[in-house]
């Protein structure tokens, strides 16, 4: 029933990626990098040419293949090139004498793994990485004079990688935690790295607090625990004590912090940069990305299974997409505000605590950017990547927000460890597209062979080459700069509530609901009283109701708040109206339930059938949901095919051993008497759809598949009767009795529908009954 398509194929005994030219592409899409991108010949650019060649026309594509080895049929050598006869016995005095020191091969075998690690990324060590391009919708000249900002017609290569910010580089794709979303792009004057993350504030105003706020959200350090997860006590302390984190906690705390995929995140640059026209004009941005999936998350309870499951949950689901062809496809957004808007708003656009509503000022999307190539190499590209925030074009330009200042520093200075020296710039995935001539001599690692005589500037020798370029160079705004050395915070970045507090507020009642939960069980975690009472009083400053509803399950009296400080009301324009909580200032942008919600694409969904299931059921709900771009699995009793009632076989790509509920967006039964019979008993059918029930995700059942669900008891639900005609659909589940194509079809649209719903939490909460009707007895 179910196919995969394609994308691999063997050559000489190897797997490899089809050439890009050759990769399924969705309909109605142009080819990627198709001005750009010449498809790499097969035969290997010689090193010699990538080294020399000015790289301006070639995609990165291109310019990474020069550097990929393929074996071929090439004999086993050493890193020297001596060709080696055997390499499973090391050179011994006889076979079971000790091992000579000249056996030279094993030397260097062993040494070349002792020192195959690199030191993990201090933040950010869990990544995942993507290829792809970006184009312009229009020229934005009046704004920006960036090259890849003004020619709709060019499509610039970028590489992404997404990240988790605390845990290590093993750790679950599922922790609770921010997501980093940095991304290149290989412009033609050079790269531009815009390396933000899945939210839009941050934890600290002044990046001389980030070695502090990351000592105490890192495992603890007497006894390195825990993993990946900011529920424990140094953390909350951090909390506690520095007040100006609470708006980003509050993002924390929500359901953005466990994202259902890195295809379905926004994006944001955080920090408030400038736009620099050919004019001279300059304005304030702030960069957004919006997923044209929408944004959607899961569950608490499921991203705790799922780290059991699937530790890798979000790397598969992003490298997987890809390989399927459904590229992951985001807009480049910007809010744009004049330079005297600075404190226009109630707050200072210098401070990155607060985010500027979209309802004050609405995101202009101006591009996008698709991720349609795997890496080849993890870590060659995905480990390797160097980003750094310094790295801006002409055109784009920073401003005196004290954390973007900070990080100006930090980037380039982290890689000098991680890398090794500083030539990581002539690593191919960090090499920019745009040649590069310079000064720049010598260091570990170099690999460029200059052939100038003069490293200086000026110089006689060679003409004082390469020269400055006197017309596109690169020039900072020249802003004017006054003040007294002083270690200070500004009054404007003083208010560390009001913005919290829009949060809590534009949030739906389910997702305050998650929020509520997450500071349980953050706060519930923490040891220390005096830690969880001095965070409960500070949640009192931003709503005491929503302390309270904390406090009772931590253990802590609720405190009334010592003061409400003043709300700041948005100036310029009325505040934003209606959105989930009425009677407060709220920002509807802000909850998720306002995301696009019109399309099933790219979901995943599991077939529950088993041998004897209705072959019709299948071929036309799979057919139905294939052609809407869900993806079906079909879980069975074991792997293999199966037949189904009218014999035909239907392959079972997963067991309920290998797979679980929570690895799918919805779940699908179909008919068929003995396959239903087969599924009634067993209890990890119960509990796949007892889970998908509890985590809000769509349930659908055809024939005799009803009665598995009417088995399971969903509290409350109703469910198609064998009389009726047309589907039901009650919050989510989705039913039919039906024997035709017709109704089959009919069924499909409605269980599509809320597949693209995402989930439904409007279902009740009261717990599904302990044990299967007809089933056998669980605990
Ligand atoms: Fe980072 N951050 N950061 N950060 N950051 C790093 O750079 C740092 C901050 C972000 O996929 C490090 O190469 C300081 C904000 C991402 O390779 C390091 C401060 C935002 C990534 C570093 C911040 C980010 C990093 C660690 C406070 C969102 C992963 C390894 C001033 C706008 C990039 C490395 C990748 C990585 C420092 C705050 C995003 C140590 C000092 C705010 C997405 O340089």
């Amino acid at each position: 029933m179910s196919t995969r398509r394609k994308t691999s194929r063997t050559v000489r005994g190897k797997t490899r990626r089809a050439p890009a030219a050759r990769r399924p592409v969705p309909a109605g899409k142009p080819r990627p990098d198709s001005d750009e991108l010449e498809p790499p010949s097969e035969e290997r650019l010689s090193r010699e040419q990538a080294a020399s060649k000015p790289l301006r026309r070639q995609s990165k594509d291109t310019a990474l293949e020069a550097f990929r080895e393929r074996f071929g049929r090439a004999p086993l050598t050493t890193d020297q090139g001596i060709p080696v006869q055997q390499t499973d016995d090391s050179l011994k005095a006889g076979p079971r004498g000790p091992t000579l020191l000249e056996d030279f091969h094993l030397r260097e075998k062993i040494m070349h793994f002792d020192h195959e690690r690199i030191p993990e990324r201090v933040v950010h060590a869990r990544g995942s990485g993507a290829h792809g391009f970006f184009q312009v919708y229009e020229p934005l000249a009046e704004l920006t004079s960036a090259e890849f900002l003004n020619d709709p017609s060019a499509r610039t290569p970028v590489f992404v990688r997404f990240s988790t910010v605390v845990g290590s580089r093993g750790s679950s794709d599922l922790a609770r935690d921010v997501r980093g979303f940095a991304t290149r792009f290989y412009t033609r004057e050079g790269n531009f790295d815009l390396v933000g993350n899945n939210m839009p504030v941050f934890f600290i105003q002044d990046g001389i607090k980030f070695p502090d706020l990351v000592h105490a959200v890192k495992p603890e350090p007497h006894h390195e625990m825990p993993q990946a997860a900011s529920a424990h006590d140094t953390f909350w302390d951090f909390v506690s004590l520095v007040p100006e984190t609470l708006h980003m906690v509050m993002w924390l705390m929500s359901d953005r912090a466990i994202p259902r995929s890195f295809r379905m995140m926004e994006g944001f640059g955080v920090h408030t940069f400038r736009l620099v026209a050919g004019s001279g004009r300059t304005s304030l941005v702030k960069f957004h990305w919006k997923p044209v999936l929408g944004a959607h998350s899961i569950v608490w309870d499921e991203a705790q299974k799922i780290s059991g499951r699937d530790p890798d949950f979000h790397r598969r689901d992003l490298w997987e997409a890809i390989e399927r062809g459904q590229y992951p496809e985001y807009e480049l957004g910007l809010q744009v505000m004049d330079e005297d808007q600075q404190l226009a708003f109630g707050f200072d656009l210098l401070d990155a605590t607060k985010l500027v509503p979209e309802e004050l000022v609405p995101v202009r999307r101006v591009g996008r950017m698709v991720l349609d190539r795997n890496p080849t190499n993890f870590f060659a590209e995905t480990e390797q990547v160097a980003f750094c925030i310094g790295n801006v074009v002409p055109g784009i330009d920073f401003t005196n927000d004290p954390l973007l200042q900070a990080r100006l520093f930090s980037y380039l200075d982290t890689q000098l460890l991680r890398l090794g020296g500083p030539n990581f710039t002539e690593l191919p995935i960090n090499r920019p597209l745009a040649p590069v001539s310079n000064h720049q001599q010598d260091g570990l690692g170099r690999q460029s062979i200059h052939t100038a005589r003069a490293l200086y500037h000026p110089n006689s020798i060679a003409n004082n080459h390469p020269r400055p370029a006197r017309v596109d160079g690169f020039v900072h705004v020249p802003e004017p700069v006054r003040g007294a050395k002083v270690r200070q915070r500004s009054d404007s970045f003083l208010d560390h509530f009001s913005q919290a507090r829009l949060f809590l507020h534009s949030q739906s009642a389910p997702e305050r609901e998650h929020l509520v939960e997450a500071c349980r069980f953050e706060i519930g975690k923490v040891e220390r009283l005096a830690i969880r009472e001095r965070v409960v009083a500070l949640f009192a400053e931003i709503d005491a109701e929503f302390a309270a509803e904390v406090a009772t399950m931590v253990g802590v009296k609720p405190v009334k708040p010592a003061r409400q400080p003043p709300v700041a009301q948005p100036t310029g324009t009325p505040p934003p109206s209606g959105g989930p909580a009425k009677g407060h200032v709220t920002s509807p942008a802000l909850s998720l339930l306002n995301q696009p919600h019109d399309s099933a694409r790219t979901r995943k969904v599991a077939v529950l059938a088993a041998p004897g299931a209705r072959a019709l059921d299948l071929e036309i709900v799979e057919g139905e949901l294939a052609a809407a771009g869900v993806l079906c699995e079909v879980v069975s009793l074991s792997l293999g095919p199966f037949a189904t009632d009218e014999g035909r076989p239907c392959e079972a790509q997963k067991t309920f051993l290998t797979t679980d509920s929570v690895l799918y967006d919805g779940v699908y039964v179909a008919g068929g008497a003995d396959s239903v019979a087969s599924l009634l008993g067993l209890e990890q059918v119960r509990l796949f759809l007892g889970d998908a029930f509890r985590h809000a995700k769509p349930i659908g059942a055809t024939n005799e598949g009803v009665e598995l669900l009417g088995a399971v008891e969903l509290p409350q639900i109703e469910l198609a009767h064998e009389a009726s005609a047309a589907e039901t659909s009650d919050r989510g589940v989705v039913s039919a009795w039906t024997d035709g194509a017709g109704g089959l079809q009919g069924f499909a649209a409605a269980f599509v529908d809320a597949l693209a719903q995402h989930r439904h939490f409007d279902r009740p909460r009261s717990q599904l009954r302990p044990q299967l009707r007809n089933g056998t007895e669980t605990a």
